[in-house]
């Protein structure tokens, strides 16, 4: 069972990547994928393990399970499970690794195994290459970052809107042996990708017209009517000269705070942005983080979203 971060391109090519690796040293034919998410009142992970398989979590966080066979990630914010972090260091199967400074966990992946076991998939390098760009946000500038051009961009925001567990079924095993280009050209791609180009497209006009930058931060209060997904880097083309950007977005399910740093600001950062999501129960990496609240504490939200916007400004 490898449990991945769920609705994530680097979760689902880490997936990928270590399914392939199971398969070719390990002789495992079955696998079922599970995407795991970031919400309040979610249930434990140990509850998704399966007794006397391989157990696996990618790409997200740590939890004291007797059940884990094999662990990677590279968020900072992995050990917030009490005690998690101290089961972490006892451990002695040789099989839990974490680095915080990896752009990508299918990067860090790649490079473990390769290591560790001499293994690697060269034919999964272009994959690799992406998931390092897109999930570290090492993108050339906010163009490339906001098109869906590039196949692999369109597979990231097809993941993120459509990425359940059934569609990550289909679309992992197809990437450890086909082409992203082949892939992005499928129906599965394709026969989802114009919606999100149309709901992209208006989220955009959208952002241009409650966006403003308050000092170096661009802000954005979604709140008035529901929204799941963001398009992120879409505040940088509208505000190059900002430097972070918070963005408010919600549903009746829940109130999510995006933080990020701007990869193209000319400034360095001043702020470690998930040490600031920890100080409201959310998590990330140093340049980008998010806060999720149930839908029903979006008072709480907006005072967390202006303290914010208060604090990447100081
Ligand atoms: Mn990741």
């Amino acid at each position: 069972m490898i449990a991945h971060h769920g609705h994530c391109f680097d979760g689902a090519c880490s997936a990928a990547l270590f399914s392939r690796y199971l398969r070719e040293r390990e002789d495992q034919k079955r696998f079922t994928f599970k995407g795991l998410a970031y919400e309040p009142n979610a249930p434990p992970i140990a509850s998704k393990f399966v007794d006397g398989a391989i157990n696996a979590i990618l790409d997200f966080r740590y939890t004291a399970s007797p059940q884990l066979t094999w662990y990677f990630d590279h968020h900072v914010s992995a050990f917030q499970e009490p005690g998690s972090r101290e089961h972490f260091a006892s451990d002695t199967t040789a099989k839990k690794f974490h680095d915080g400074a990896y752009g990508s966990c299918t990067q860090f992946i790649a490079d473990i195994l390769r290591e560790r076991t001499g293994w690697s998939a060269p034919d999964m390098s272009e994959l690799i290459r992406w998931a390092d760009i897109v999930d570290a946000a090492r993108f050339e500038n906010a163009d490339v970052a906001t098109s869906l051009d590039e196949p692999a961009m369109a597979i990231t925001a097809v993941v993120q809107e459509c990425g359940d567990d059934a569609f990550c079924s289909e679309l992992i095993p197809r990437l450890t042996s086909e082409s992203m280009t082949a892939i992005a050209k499928s129906p599965l791609i394709e026969s989802r990708i114009q919606p999100i180009r149309e709901r992209q497209a208006a989220l955009t006009e959208r952002m241009a017209r409650v966006g403003e930058q308050k000092g170096v931060v661009a802000h954005f209060d979604l709140s008035d009517s529901p929204v799941d997904t963001v398009a992120k880097f879409v505040s940088y083309k509208l505000f190059p000269t900002s430097m972070y950007s918070v963005v408010l977005a919600w549903t009746p399910r829940r109130a999510k705070l995006s933080i990020g740093f701007n990869p193209w600001s000319k400034r360095p950062r001043q702020h470690n942005i998930a040490e600031l999501c920890e100080q409201y129960g959310g998590g990330g990496h140093p340049v980008v983080g998010a806060i999720s609240m149930p839908g029903t504490e979006l008072p709480r939200a907006k005072r967390a979203f202006e303290e914010i916007i208060e604090k990447l400004n100081g």
